[in-house]
Order: C-alpha cells, then structure tokens, then sequence
C-alpha cells in the first residue's frame, strides 16, 4: 500500500494517527517539606559541556545553563571536550577542566537569575564510565574550600591522573579479556556485572592505571566516577557511587549491590576501599550541601546533595520510563533504553541497575550505524531527499514481501558485525534490491535488530508498552510507523531536551521529598512516579497495524537468525 507522507499528515490532522494524547498531567504542587518556591536543580557533566536546568515543584524549567568546553574553555585544546592519543584508542578528559567549567556555570546560572536559596535539593549525571582519581588528601581540600576563590584554584592538584579516562577510550583490550579469564569467562562476568568485560568501563581503565602508573593508583585516595566526582564537589566530601551508574564499571555485582571482590581482585590490590561503599538506593540523599556553596552562592545550609547518576540512566528518568516501556533515541547512533524487570545480562548489551527503582534494572544497547547509515542510504536511494526516502518506504509493504538486510556499514558494536548483507523472501543471499526495497530493508533491519537485542536482555513488550521515540529521527513519521509496527506498541514522542539534566533534577526531587517523608514517619509515601506525576505528558504519535504481529513475528524470528549466523563467520 502506497500512503504519501502528505497522506500521514492528513490522517494526523484528522486525528485518525496522531493525536495528543495520554492521561492529563496529574495537579500536583508542593509536596512534603517544600514550599510554593521550592527549585531542585540537575546538572549533567557531559562529554561536552557541562550543563544544569533548575525546576519548581511544579516540574517547570524555570533556568538553564551550559558550558562548553572547547569554545569556552579553549586552554585545554579539547575537540569536542576530550583529548584524543596518538595511538586512536586512548581517549581522556583533564578532571580540572570540569571543575572550572563548574565555576563558570554557577554564575551563568547566578546571572540568569536563579535564587539558589530556593533550592532545596540537588542532582546530577555524568558521563557514563569515566573516572577521577583523587589524590591522598584531596578529601581534606574539598572539606577546606575558601568561599572567596574559585574551586579551579583549589583542586588544581587534586587529582593523582590529571587526565581522566573517558568512555570513548578502548584502550584496554588487555585489561578486559584477563578480567574475564579471572571470573570465569565473558557470560559469567555479565551474568555478575550486566556487561561483558567492555574497553570503556571503568574496572578495566583502573587495571590499565594500575599496571602502567603504579605510583599515580597508590597515590590515589579515592576513585569517583563523573557522576560520583560531581556530586563531591557539592558535597565537599567523597560522594558514593550510584548504583545505576556503578553498574558501567564491570565491578558491581547488580544482584547484590556490592562490588564484586573476584572483579575488584582482577582489577587492581586495594580497590574497594578507594571506590568506597554503593550509595544504598535510587535518588539517595547523600547529604546537606557543603559550606562552600552556602557562603560563596546562598544555597541554603539545608540543600539536600542527591547521589548524582550516569547520563544515559538520568535520561532514563527524565523520560520517565515504566516497566514494559522502550526508548528509542534515534540520533548519529541509535540508542536504546528499557525497564527491565527480570534482567537476562547477555554477551550483547547492558544492564544496569534501574535509576529510579534500585529493586528493577534498566537495558541499555548502543547501535554504532544509526542516522549516519539511515542518511547515506537517503543520498543513495531517494537524491539526498526525505520525503522522496519517506514515499519509497511507504511503497515497498511492511514486512517488505521478506526481503530482510543487516547494514553494518560502520563496525556495528550491537552485535559486534561489519559488511551489507541481504537475503531474499526465500533466505538467499542478494547483492541488491530495487530502492524502495532497500530503503525498507534497512530501516526494518535497523529495527528489528532494536527489538531482538532488548529482547535478548530480558525486555518484554507487554499490553501497556509504549516506545518513546526522541532524538532527530523521531520527527519523521513513516518512521515512526515502522517502528510501531516493529514493536507492536504505540509510539509516542516527547521534546524533552536535556532530558539527563531534568531527570536528575527528578532525582533531586525525589531524594528530597522521601527523606521528608521518612523523618514523617511515612517511609513509602514517596516513589519516582509520585514525585513526577506532574510532568508534560507524551504525545501519541502513531500506533501500530492491526497485522503487525503477524507479519513482524516471522520476520524478526528471520531476522535473529541472520544477525546469529553473520556474528558467527564473522
Ligand atoms: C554508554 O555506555 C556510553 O558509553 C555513553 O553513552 C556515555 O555515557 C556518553 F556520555
């Protein structure tokens, strides 16, 4: 059936596919222990800029604010906030320049108005995977700071490694096949820690340290994750490692909430103590703000510091995700996140321990071939145009009379694969389809390939799932549809931008309110849905075919077995 995107629009129009939707956003105001003025801020230290959005109880974004590290702070020559090596594979970030970047955003956020005595509690997220290494006796630094100079001049020699290691680092190779030789093998460490033994996680950038800088680890006091690193500075002491963003290190086992000590062993001597103890929860308030931050800026002595979490788990909860929920953010590479309830970790993919519920866990997989392959197939097929990309994809049937192809154009990591490969209705391989063909095949190729690998991780699409679709590509609507019918579930799509900044703000929320709660006497008054009842709905965007599972079910069935075979020759 051949349906224009002039025709989506109409149906949009006329209310037939699109309409806005979902339960009304529910009137909450103050809660327990807030006032009508009451703000919450999320910061997000990124990869590259640090940032910070500030809420009233009412969920609204009342301030924002960013920093960009290579325009504004160029004397640390970062292209795109990282430091690559001349060997293509080490990746760092100086720990210092954060800091600065700290500075300079506090007084955008003082100049664009924001009454920091209002605020009553704090948040934030961080790269995920990268580390800091504090030097023996930073601690007793961050607990003297002078409120008349800046945190820069303070912890310029704070750090043991002034360069910190980054998730785009895959330096450490080595580090991960002997972690995974010392526990028992790839399935086992991912059955303990979410993950198999990855180049970027954390407990393998440590082994790397240990073993190339042994004087710069036993120097080390303390090491902190970004996420964790944040959160000292405001606490002005060691904060604890989050348990969602802990679970990015390959040392956490996610089961127990405790750091594993076969992984700790296989890492480096001493770890644990300079890890120092999980925080205990999700949104956990780590405790008031330090001195500095009343005296320099007028924080209330009171303002609650909220264990501060990775960047993609904090986007987890500023999309407010149920179990049974998938996001789907369809950008440069696509990137998946879903509630979990019962984890099956695999060789593929991670799980993490869920950031708003310590009791669930949530998936996250990284597709390396996302818009780029999507666009070059674009240039190819329909002369750079979208909507002629849009009216190909419409032409050629959903299921696309069982063509089916992996397009791994760039060495894909979800699986690990490379190469074009397509096969016919009647599983033979083809070296070319007609375009619209094509064009199908690969944005149901990309697809199905999101709904396998969830699924593989324990991800299961129940009556009440929704995909949330975000980033650049979910303004497209034959997309869109494709990808309701893929997932048999709705779609609906939210312009929610900075959603790490405004879920970590969520969490500031969320500590804050329970621990008033908890002083009540009312200990389950307060959960993450509660405290973010009040937030901007989803919009419905399309909803699957009444076919959909009849012709997807056999496709996907297909479709796992060709990725399966291709991972094995490859
Ligand atoms: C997730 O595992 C990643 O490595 C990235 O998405 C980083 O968190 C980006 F900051």
């Amino acid at each position: 059936m051949f349906m224009a995107p002039q025709k989506y629009a109409q149906a949009a129009d006329s209310g037939e596919m699109q309409h806005p939707e979902q339960t009304p956003a529910a009137n909450t105001g103050p809660m327990a222990g807030e006032e009508e003025d009451t703000a919450y801020i999320g910061f997000d230290f990124s990869t590259q800029q640090l940032k910070a959005l500030a809420i009233d109880c009412h969920l609204k974004v009342i301030c924002e604010a960013s920093v960009m590290f290579d325009r504004e702070l160029p004397e640390f020559r970062t292209h795109g906030g990282v430091n690559a090596g001349a060997d293509g594979l080490t990746f760092t970030a100086p720990a210092i320049m954060w800091v600065k970047a700290l500075d300079m955003l506090m007084d955008k956020l003082r100049v664009a108005g924001l009454d920091f005595a209002r605020v009553a509690a704090l948040s934030g997220a961080g790269q995920q995977h990268g580390c800091v290494l504090w030097r023996a006796g930073a601690e007793a630094t961050l607990g003297a700071l002078e409120p008349d100079q800046f945190l820069h001049q303070q912890l310029e020699s704070a750090f043991s490694v002034r360069n910190s290691p980054i998730w785009m680092d895959s330096s450490t190779t080595a580090q991960c096949r002997a972690l995974e030789q010392y526990v028992g093998g790839p399935q086992k460490l991912a059955d303990i820690t979410g993950s198999r033994a990855y180049e970027r996680f954390t407990g393998n950038q440590i082994a790397k340290i240990h073993q190339q800088s042994p004087e710069a680890y036993k120097n080390t006091e303390r090491i902190s994750l970004a996420s964790s690193f944040g959160a000292s500075l405001f606490l002005c002491k060691y904060a604890g490692i989050d348990l969602s963003d802990g679970s990015g290190m390959n040392l956490l086992d996610i089961g127990k909430h405790a750091w594993d000590q076969h992984c700790l062993d296989a890492c480096a001597p001493g770890l644990g103590s300079r890890l120092g103890a999980p925080v205990p929860d999700a949104g956990h308030l780590l405790g008031p703000i330090g001195e500095f931050w009343a005296e320099r800026y007028g924080f209330r002595p009171d303002c609650g510091v909220v264990a501060f979490t990775g960047d993609n788990p904090a986007s987890l909860a500023g999309l407010r995700l149920r179990p049974g929920d998938l996001a789907l953010s369809l950008g440069t590479s696509d990137t998946v996140f879903a509630c979990l309830e019962r984890p099956r970790p695999a060789l593929t993919g991670h799980v993490f321990v869920s950031p708003t519920d310590a009791d669930k866990y949530m998936a996250l997989l990284c597709f390396k071939n996302g818009s780029l392959t999507r666009q070059k197939y674009r240039d190819q097929c329909a002369g750079g145009s979208w909507d002629t990309f849009n009216q190909l994809l419409s032409t050629a049937p959903p299921g696309n009379l069982g063509s089916i192809g992996v397009y791994w154009l760039e060495q894909e990591i979800t699986p690990h694969g490379s190469g074009v490969h397509r096969r016919d209705a009647s599983g033979a391989a083809v070296e070319a389809f007609d375009k619209h063909t094509e064009v199908r095949a690969v944005v149901e190729g990309q697809l199905m390939a999101k709904r396998v690998h969830a699924e593989s991780l324990g991800f299961q699409l129940g009556e009440e799932s929704r995909v949330l679709a975000t980033g650049g590509a979910s303004r497209n609507p034959a997309l869109l549809q494709v990808v309701a019918d893929v997932f048999n579930a709705p779609v609906y799509t939210h312009d929610v931008a900075n959603s790490a900044c405004l879920g970590a703000a969520y969490l500031a929320r969320l500590g804050r309110c329970r621990s008033a709660a908890a002083a009540a006497g009312d200990t389950d008054a307060v959960t993450f849905d509660t405290v973010t009842a009040a937030a901007e709905p989803f919009h419905l965007a399309c909803q699957p075919r009444p076919d959909a599972q009849q012709v997807y079910g056999p496709l996907l069935e297909r479709y796992r077995a060709l990725e399966a075979e291709l991972v094995a020759e490859q």
